[in-house]
């Protein structure tokens, strides 16, 4: 797990600098190519007010973020008959103690994902969260018992078109008040010492069925309306069975695409454990939490999945691109209408940078050859050359700025120097007259 010594002279003062972790050479895995996405905020990349237009799109992660929340937030307000709101998070630091990651939400001390070929730590106190998870017991603590976080989250995983190593997950979360009248109990002395185990499925034996029922139900009328939200009817979504150490019964759900299931969230029953050992209703260190009158839900959706499936992105590297070919694809798009989500398509388009090609005419009743050339000299310098068309002494230019970017200066090309696309027959008559509108050599 130890990285290159120059990798961590490079990545340690970044990580003190930036968010007060100190990094141990022993155990820091945390590369700077990692390093340089954790300030991204894809999920949050939206246009500052009043200043829509180029360079400023909403990020199609950042999109599909709003829809859900919305589409909760009404789901919620309805089925508690708008006496129930919930928190929003979504910039929540990234580094958390292994104990959030893992311990509070009941992954056994053996569990894979803790070791350090899965998961990015800065030390062995300090770590990456792996998931949006990792904030459930602190939301708790302080007394949250509906809430949402959207967050950036790090796996060393395979990289893949639907695998990357930085991925960005929404949890949700709701206690609800148990109606003992309707049977709906909680019995703490079946609580769970450990997670149980994969093989243990059905419902926690210490809910009662129609405790652990209502819930479930709950949960999928909500989780419905949050899929509902972000998918025209008809879309192709199933249910599976699943196993997570922090709920019971757990389910994934997986939309058809591009020819086979993929998997887009997980969920569950949250294990009374997790809600008995760190709700505390008045938020504090308040002892006697009321583990016995509520029980509750848990979903974790991964957004650049939905967002692949939505717009039909076939590979989950393209989020991270600043391209506009990719960003401004989803310009169309508003989170207050979904239906506005119909009218994108994703596109392909080249993976060499983008290339500007312009075209240039003058007029030679207003301009003198020679002046002309002059300029396209200042502008080009000796790489301009007429090419092919010299002999025939056409007085049509075609000028092509080439740029890695478009913020690199241009450089000028003539007819014949590249750019098939504008190559026009010289047998028009006078060149000089192809175009009636004067515009600038650039
Ligand atoms: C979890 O992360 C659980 N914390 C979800 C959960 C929360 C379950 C609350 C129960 C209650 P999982 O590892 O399956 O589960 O990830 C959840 C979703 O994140 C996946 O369905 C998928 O959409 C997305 N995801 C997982 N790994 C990757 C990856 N490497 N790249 C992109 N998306 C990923
Ligand atoms: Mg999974």
């Amino acid at each position: 797990c130890l990285l290159p010594a120059h990798m961590f002279a490079e990545v340690a003062p970044l990580l003190r600098s930036s968010f007060g972790v100190e990094a141990d050479p022993a155990t820091c895995n945390i590369t700077p190519t990692i390093f340089e996405r954790i300030s991204r905020g894809l999920h949050l990349l939206e246009p500052p007010a009043g200043s829509p237009g180029p360079g400023y799109s909403t990020h199609p992660l950042a999109l599909i973020r709003s829809i859900i929340q919305r589409a909760l937030l009404e789901a919620i307000a309805r089925s508690s008959d708008g006496k129930d709101n919930f928190a929003v998070f979504d910039n929540l630091p990234p580094f958390v103690r292994p104990e959030a990651n893992f311990d509070h939400l009941l992954v056994a001390p053996g569990h894979p994902s803790r070791s350090f070929t899965d998961s990015y730590y800065a030390s062995t106190e300090c770590m990456l969260r792996t998931h949006s998870s990792a904030h459930q017991s602190e939301l708790l603590r302080q007394g949250h018992r509906n809430f949402l976080v959207a967050a950036d989250v790090y796996r060393r995983d395979e990289v893949d078109a639907s695998h990357y190593p930085v991925f960005h997950q929404m949890e949700g979360m709701r206690l609800l008040d148990l109606d003992p009248a309707a049977g709906q109990t909680v019995d703490r002395a079946l609580l769970p010492q450990g997670e149980g185990g994969p093989d243990a499925v059905g419902r926690q034996p210490a809910l009662s069925q129609e405790a652990s029922d209502r819930v479930e139900a709950d949960l999928r009328a909500h989780v419905t309306a949050v899929l509902e939200g972000l998918f025209p009817p008809g879309t192709p979504i199933r249910w599976v069975d699943a196993y997570f150490p922090f709920t019971r019964p757990s389910f994934e759900v997986e939309v058809f695409f591009q020819g086979e299931w993929l998997e887009v969230l997980g969920c569950g029953v949250t294990q009374q454990a997790i809600i008995d050992e760190h709700y505390r209703p008045a938020g504090g260190a308040s002892p006697d939490a009321p583990s016995g009158t509520v029980a509750g839900w848990a979903f974790g959706l991964g957004l650049e999945r939905l967002a692949m499936v939505r717009f039909g992105i076939p590979d989950i590297r393209l989020f991270w691109s600043r391209d506009p070919r990719f960003l401004t694809q989803f310009d169309a798009c508003d989170p207050a209408q979904p239906s506005t989500l119909d009218k994108v398509k994703f596109a392909p388009f080249s993976k060499y940078p983008l290339c500007y090609k312009d075209v240039a005419f003058w007029r030679a009743d207003s301009l003198h050859d020679n002046d002309f050339f002059d300029v396209v000299r200042s502008v080009g310098g000796d790489l301009v050359d007429s090419g092919p068309l010299r002999a025939t002494k056409a007085k049509a230019a075609v000028g092509q700025a080439t740029a890695r970017s478009p913020s690199a200066s241009p450089r000028m090309g003539v007819l014949g120097a590249g750019g098939g696309a504008t190559r026009r027959p010289t047998s028009l008559g006078s060149p000089a007259r192809v175009g009636n509108s004067r515009s600038s050599p650039t």
